[in-house]
Formats: structure tokens, sequence, C-alpha cells
């Protein structure tokens, strides 16, 4: 998809020396904006868009589409220096040369300034990494030269990590991903907190006015008994499990090389470390907390090892965090954050986020943009919709609960720890067997391998543990429909405040 800053201009002063910040001013109508070329001291506010502290500037020059049209020159290298394929898109590009080995891309750099920036293109590089080294990467703050560090140890970080800025090149694809990464929240995408939030509560409350209306809420002090709270800082995670391999997005990674990634990386979608067998790899983590009073009942452990995946430690820097998703298998959640803050966004079942495409069959879901790519473009036109989404900041020592089916986002504000459990009670036990049933069963249910039979299986031992339950609840759910029929028809004909008619011809 099109970034949208493509109409804004944002001039990148080619000044070797650091900028005092007074010289960044707004200098029309909040459409322009100075970026400096190093900016180590403090972030700097533009357009109400403030760059994170110790951002460097786009390390090859890359500017914006829009400043070509400040340009006196109006002239952008981009274009000579590819030839025949300047008549692709930017995306494009990146995907074609993403089909190249390090030797190729290293070889294709030095053809044109051009091609130098295209094959410099850190996600290129971080693919490389990834493929070639899987997790056993040490990460110095550049993918291309930890590449280089690892395969041409000789060639010294210095030289690595060079790069020449090229001039007048302008690519809103190129750019974005560095504005993504270097920009911090906004305190309009964090101020609002609609969200519910309650106290102690009974767990007949929680089920009455959150778990059986399938509503969110934010739970405090319901975790002040868990040694985790205390306890889980970086160093005590490096000692009870610093060289246990844990899963980051499509690798297994040392936790400790793991930690220095996380220290270094400033990218857009930097990896997050999700592991759901945690407990297992290190005991010790799984007797650091326990399962809120709120969600005890658990009705996925009937399958015992046959289970699907059901807890996850998460762990991540700021700027990491999920993108729009729906939790799997129908069921509900409880995120507990244990160190740092999170920022969630949460739409209705029935309520599509912006930007957001699931396909006919609900078994894909596309995203197109990254989380902070969705505050820039999306995040204000939720600000107009009926349905607003339900929002919040959710700070260590606190839990969200997320009912089933509800599409959330989540973007950690700082480095942050958090476990979560999904889980089936007798509240969503009706809608996870609907799920596991359908059709596309093998392309829907995630956590198990084998996706087809976990319908029958959970049934079965349903009947066996719990007999008549299923029939009991499906009872229930059809009344409850019929209900909401029902009341969804008076509604419309009745003014429900006043209690009169509202039939008009
Ligand atoms: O990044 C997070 O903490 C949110 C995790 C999440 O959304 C999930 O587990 O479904």
């Amino acid at each position: 998809m099109a970034p949208s800053f493509s109409l804004r201009v944002l001039k990148v002063l080619n000044t070797k020396r650091k900028q005092p910040s007074s010289k960044h001013k707004r200098v029309s109508r909040g459409e322009k904006l100075r970026i400096d070329e190093k900016r180590e001291d403090d972030g700097e506010e533009k357009n109400g868009f403030r760059l994170k502290t110790s951002v460097r500037s786009q390390s090859h020059g890359v500017q914006p589409l829009g400043n070509l049209l400040v340009s006196p020159t109006s002239y952008n290298s981009r274009n000579p220096g590819l030839g025949n394929l300047r008549v692709l898109p930017d995306e494009l590009l990146v995907d074609l040369f993403g089909l190249l080995g390090p030797t190729e891309l290293g070889r294709l750099s030095a053809v044109s300034k051009s091609l130098y920036v295209f094959c410099n293109h850190e996600p290129l590089w971080r693919n490389l990494v990834l493929e070639h080294l899987k997790g056993t990467f040490f990460f110095n703050g550049s993918w291309k030269s930890t590449y280089i560090a690892a395969f041409w140890p000789g060639v010294g970080l210095e030289k690595a990590t060079s790069a020449i800025r090229v001039r007048d090149f302008y690519s809103d694809y190129l750019f974005q991903s560095w504005l993504c990464a270097s920009l911090e929240m906004k305190p309009e995408w964090l101020e609002r907190d609609n969200i519910q939030r309650r106290k102690r509560i009974s767990v007949e409350e929680f089920v009455r006015d959150f778990e059986e209306p399938n509503k969110p809420v934010l739970l405090e002090g319901c975790l002040d008994d868990w040694p985790a709270l205390e306890k889980w800082n970086r160093d005590y995670l490096i000692r009870v499990s610093g060289d246990v391999v844990f899963s980051v997005g499509p690798v297994e990674m040392k936790l400790k090389d793991y930690f220095q990634y996380a220290d270094l990386v400033k990218e857009e979608r930097p990896l997050y470390l999700f592991d759901p067998k945690f407990a297992e790899k290190v005991p010790q983590l799984g007797s650091d907390y326990h399962t809120p009073v709120y969600f005890q009942e658990d009705l996925f452990s009937v399958l015992g090892k046959e289970r699907p995946d059901y807890r996850w430690v998460i762990l991540g820097p700021a700027g990491s965090g999920s993108s729009f998703h729906v939790d799997p298998n129908s069921t509900s959640a409880w995120n507990a954050v244990i160190k740092g803050s999170k920022k969630w966004v949460m739409f209705p079942p029935e309520v599509i986020p912006p930007g957001v495409h699931p396909s006919p069959d609900g078994a894909e879901v596309a995203c197109p943009v990254s989380i902070m790519e969705w505050f820039m473009n999306f995040y204000k036109m939720t600000k107009e919709w009926k349905r607003r989404p339900v929002e919040c900041v959710c700070k260590a020592g606190e839990v969200v609960f997320v009912p089933n089916g509800w599409w959330h986002l989540v973007i950690n504000l700082e480095d942050s720890i958090a476990i979560t459990q999904n889980y089936v009670s007798r509240r969503n036990l009706v809608s996870v067997l609907d799920f596991l049933k359908k059709p596309n069963a093998s392309e829907l249910v995630s956590g198990t391998k084998d996706r087809v039979n976990l319908y029958e299986k959970f049934k079965g031992a349903l009947d066996n543990t719990f007999p008549g339950t299923i029939e009991e609840l499906t009872l229930k759910a059809e009344e409850k429909r019929a209900q909401q029929k029902k009341l969804t028809f008076w509604e419309s004909v009745t003014d429900a405040k006043v209690g009169g008619f509202k039939f008009s011809f």
C-alpha cells in the first residue's frame, strides 16, 4: 500500500554537524518537516511527530517523494541509476532484489548510486541474516554489518557499517521504513483510555459484567502476589535462562542474544520474542506466576498433552508489538504486563479495523501496514467512527482481558515483558466448538499439529469429563440468540428510552 506521506514535504538537511534544536522549525501549515542528519541528544517535535532519541538520519540520505516538489533541480537520482528497471515501483524492486544473495547484492550495489541505495536496504539484509544464520547471529546495530561480521569477519566493523549518502534520492517506500522505525508514539495516540477498569472485583462480577457479555476490561491489582512482578528483570532472566533458546518470529534465539538485539535495534517491525513453551523449557519461569483467579476455568485442559498452545512469554523492545489480529480458535485471552507498558486498540468482532483485510473464509488476515504506519494513516479516522475502538495503556501489574473474536493491536511503549494465556471457559465454549468444526478447520485452527481432528477430540474429552455440558450450553446459547433477535426487532420499532413506538411512514 502506498504510504500516505507522499503529499507531505519532509526536508532533510544535509549538514554533518549536530544542529541545535531551535533550527528545526515548522515551516508551513504543519506540512513541512526538517529532519537533522544526526540527532543523538533529544527527540525532535515536528508536525506533532517526534523522532526517538538517539535516532540517526536515514543513512543513505533517502528523502520522501514530497521533497522533490521543493527541490531546486527537480532531479531524482533514483531513476537514471536504475536503467530500464526505473519503471518498476520501489516495492517491487525491493522484492526482486530480495531474490539475490549477499554477493550479488554487494556487486549490484557498486553499479550506480541508485542501486547502492536499494541494495543496502536493511530489510534485505535482515532476511539474509535470518535465512542464513537463523537465530545464531550477534546483532551489532545494522543487519548488513551483522551479516558481514558473521561471514567476512576480516572486513572490520567500521568498513562494514560505512554508508555513502546519496544526493537527491527520493522514495516514499524506502523512506517510510526509516521513518516508522524512528518515530515516537504521538501523545494523542495514547490519550484515549476508554476501557473499563476494575480493581479486585469478584469472579462473579467479572463473569457477569465482562466475560458473559464478551467485553474487554483492564484488571488492576490481580498480579500483586506474582513473584514474577518482583523478580523478572533482565539480570534474573539471563541468570535462569540466558542460554535457553526461545521462539523469536521466524527463528529461535538464545535469550541473551535476543537482549543484545533488542538493545540496539531501530526498525519498523522489530523481532518479537513470543514463546509458547517457556514454562516447559524453564520450569522456574512457570512457577513465578499463576493464572489470575478470573481465568481458572480452562476447558482445553481436558485434552492433556494434545491441547493447542495456550501460554506465551512475550518480550520486546519499545516499538515491537502485535499488529491487528483475532486470537486463535475463538479463544479468549488475558495479557499480564510484568515490565514496561503496552498500548492497546481493540475493535469488537463485527467491526473490521481500517487497513485490515481478512480473507472471506477468515483463514488469513492481511494488514499491509506496520503498527506505526497504522497509527500514522488510520488511527485518526477511528476518532470519527460511531463504533470507537476500546483503548488503554496497560502498565506493569495490570491485566487486559481480550474477549473472543475481538480485533486487537498492541504496541510496546517501553521494553516490555508479559505473559499471555488463551483459554476456553463455559462462556466461550460454544463459540470455540463452532470454530473448530468449520469446514476449513485445517486452515483456521492453530497451535496444534492435528488441526482437523481437534473438534472431535475436544468434544469427546469434554463429554467424558463434563457429561451434558455441551448440550446445556448450546441450548443456552440458542436461547440467548433468540432473545437478542427479539430485542433487535423491538429495539427497531420502539424508542427504547421513552418506551414509545417509533413507526414512521
Ligand atoms: O504483543 C502483545 O503483548 C499482545 C499479544 C497478543 O495480542 C496476543 O497474544 O494475541
